[in-house]
């Protein structure tokens, strides 16, 4: 499983090019795999069931079931596809668990937000 560490949580003292081969980000790591460009990221992750591009709209696909969003048949047919994959269910699963919080963001949202869907 790929590990996401957010830059924030890595060690004092720790950068960037301490993770990532060419200094920026993002930097996809997988075992001692390093792959540090967001094409290849996308590519690396795509599959014979998820293709870059829908890997590219994984998260509009989020957001329209966030935010009750309509748009023509097609386009909803084509969310509902991406809702429905497994790895998109397990990826929403795991979002809900994840105990990272960005303090100005919690604050921007804290009078706005309807529902709060985190289980931490
Ligand atoms: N072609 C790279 C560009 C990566 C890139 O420029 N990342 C920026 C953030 S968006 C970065 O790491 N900047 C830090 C720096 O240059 O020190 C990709 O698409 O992944």
């Amino acid at each position: 499983m790929p590990e996401c560490n957010p830059l924030g949580n890595l060690p004092v003292g720790t950068s960037i090019a301490d993770v990532s081969p060419s200094g920026r980000v993002p930097c996809l790591r997988d075992g001692e795999l390093r792959v540090w460009d967001s094409l290849a990221v996308v590519e690396y992750l795509a599959g014979p069931h998820f293709s870059a591009v829908d890997a590219f709209y994984a998260p509009v696909a989020f957001r329209v079931q966030t935010y009750g969003l309509q748009m023509e048949p097609a386009a909803m047919q084509y969310v509902s596809r991406l809702l429905a994959l497994a790895s998109m269910r397990d990826w929403y699963a795991a979002a809900l668990q994840e105990p990272w919080r960005e303090e100005e963001h919690e604050a921007a949202v804290r009078d706005i937000l309807l529902e709060d869907r985190r289980n931490t």
